[in-house]
């Protein structure tokens, strides 16, 4: 098969890729991306290891439609959790035209085609951490630096890098400037979610934050019903809801979670909280009505898969893009947690969804001793203490997410932190405009309910890139007539 019908395929079957509260849902509509065409890059597969030089094909795009040959920037835009079928057409086009930027983004590895086994076992994965990615990254920096300077017949130039990210990819942008400051001069690290959390109980806050007290309280409603229903009619409850593949009853309840979670997560509030609240006003059955919005929107619409709910093909090894969000799971299981577990008052979820659900889950699905050590991750990251510089963290106001993330802003170490405000800006709203999902064209904030707040925000981002790539200078040592990257300015600021 050629390598563009198995991107095609793979395009098609993303749908099956997503939820789980946190996968970053990346579009299947090809007008999405800036290109599609895929370049391969062979990658080490442990870092760490100063014997075993096992490599995997590595998949990455390029884009240099708006590159300035002379002393254009490259910005990196890390691809995280999923499979990455091309170079999103978001807001970073937009910067990338105004900079004169090439355009670059590397496949996370084992997601996607980047997958150094064709199994996943718990022994296959064990290379799987976002401390090998970011190895790869810096590794991937300096063999494409190398080729775009072969491709114009340079040498030794090395150009100014801006690394940028999403969600988990938002952390690993933030991570990349962190553990490699050399390689880059600046990151954005937009909905980062930079924190490793244990009990994510702000999580289910936040939604419940987000929904306002009206919308929160039919939530909660329809979580109790579900709740004593599910003991005694458990069949019928889950037909309901199109879910009866889902056999754990947990699982099922952390499916109901997530379709409300992901209302508020990618801006759209009110294609949840409309319908309920009109079948309350109504006297409706609003575990109907919810059943109808789960079934139509999330599982439809949005794509979410049963499959990223059930343990049963969780535990599959052998499924691949079609086994849920397995891989996912095991970061989860194994270094950041964020167990969206229910908070002790005023919860949304179910309160059967807690501590012990998530780290049985994380045994049955990858075995024993499988655990989210986060405490090591937050010491080796810092968490919200991260010491990096020039990295400007952004969030949105209604994004579950943003507890994982940096929300306030350390001027002294040029991290400065923005959130932007209003109805519906949710995981990503600068990127990615509002509603997040779907991905609106180079993100377009034209209906976000305050287009201002992300504008604003936007010039702030441009302002900061503008200055660092102005100041970045690697070495400083006498080589710098190489480098071709200091004092650009912008094309034009607005
Ligand atoms: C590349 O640069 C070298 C040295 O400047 C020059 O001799 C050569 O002709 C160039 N080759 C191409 C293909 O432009
Ligand atoms: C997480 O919550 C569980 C259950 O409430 C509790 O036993 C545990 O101590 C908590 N762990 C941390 C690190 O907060
Ligand atoms: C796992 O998936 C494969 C491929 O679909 C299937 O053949 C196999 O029966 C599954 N294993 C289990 C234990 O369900
Ligand atoms: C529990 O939540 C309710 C509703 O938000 C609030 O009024 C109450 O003060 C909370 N109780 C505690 C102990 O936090
Ligand atoms: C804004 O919403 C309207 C109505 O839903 C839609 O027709 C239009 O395409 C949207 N614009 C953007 C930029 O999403
Ligand atoms: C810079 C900024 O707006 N920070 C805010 C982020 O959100 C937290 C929590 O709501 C606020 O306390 C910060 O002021």
């Amino acid at each position: 098969m050629n390598a563009l019908f198995v991107l095609l395929l793979l395009t098609l079957l993303s749908p099956l890729l997503t939820a789980n509260g946190k996968r970053f849902r990346l579009p299947t509509d090809p007008r999405a991306y800036l290109t599609q065409e895929v370049h391969w890059f062979d990658q080490t597969l442990d870092h760490f290891s100063p014997t075993d030089h096992r490599q995997f094909k590595q998949r990455y795009y390029e884009f240099l439609d708006y590159y300035d040959v002379s002393d254009g920037p490259i910005f990196l835009k890390i691809c995280g959790e999923s499979t990455c079928p091309g170079i999103v057409n978001d807001y970073t086009s937009v910067l990338a035209e105004k900079f004169g930027a090439a355009l670059v983004s590397l496949e996370h590895r084992y997601y996607g085609m980047s997958s150094p086994f064709k199994l996943t076992t718990t022994e296959n994965l064990r290379y799987l951490s976002s401390k090998q990615a970011l190895f790869d990254l810096a590794v991937f920096r300096q063999y494409y630096q190398e080729s775009l300077n072969s491709k114009y017949n340079r040498s030794k130039v090395e150009s100014p890098w801006i690394v940028f990210g999403v969600s988990y990819s938002g952390a690993l942008s933030a991570w990349f400037r962190l553990k490699f400051p050399h390689l880059t001069c600046g990151s954005l690290a937009s909905s980062a979610v930079v924190l490793a959390v244990y009990n994510f109980s702000k999580f289910d806050q936040q939604v419940g934050d987000s929904a306002g007290p009206e919308c929160k309280s039919v939530l909660q409603e329809i979580t109790k019903f579900v709740d004593q229903q599910l003991p005694l009619d458990g069949v019928a409850v889950k037909d309901l809801f199109g879910a009866s593949t889902v056999k754990d009853d947990v699982d099922f309840l952390y499916l109901l979670a997530d379709a409300a979670a992901i209302a508020f997560q990618y801006g759209n509030p009110d294609v949840l909280c409309s319908p309920l609240l009109e079948a309350k006003n109504s006297k409706q059955n609003l575990v109907e009505a919810y059943a109808k919005y789960v079934k139509e929107y999330y599982l439809g619409k949005f794509g979410a898969s049963l499959n990223a709910y059930n343990q049963q093909i969780l535990k599959n090894a052998s499924l691949g893009a079609e086994g849920g969000d397995r891989l996912w799971w095991f970061q989860v299981c194994t270094e950041v947690a964020y167990f969206q577990v229910a908070p002790t008052n005023d919860s949304v979820r179910s309160p059967r969804i807690d501590t012990r659900y998530h780290l049985d889950l994380c045994k049955n699905v990858f075995g024993e001793g499988v655990y989210p050590d986060v405490d090591m991750t937050n010491i080796y990251y810092g968490g919200t203490r991260i010491a990096g510089s020039k990295i400007i963290f952004t969030n949105g106001s209604q994004d579950p997410w943003r507890h994982a993330s940096k929300q306030t802003s350390s001027p002294e170490k040029d991290m400065p932190s923005y959130i932007t405000k209003c109805h519906n800006c949710g995981h990503g709203s600068d990127l990615r405009g509002c509603p997040q999902s779907p991905l609106n064209i180079e993100g377009d904030a034209g209906n976000c309910t305050s287009p201002e707040a992300v504008k604003k925000v936007r010039q702030q981002i441009i302002e900061h890139i503008d200055l660092w790539l102005s100041q970045c200078d690697y070495d400083g040592d006498d080589d710098a007539s190489d480098f071709l990257g200091t004092a650009r300015s912008m094309v034009s600021s607005s």
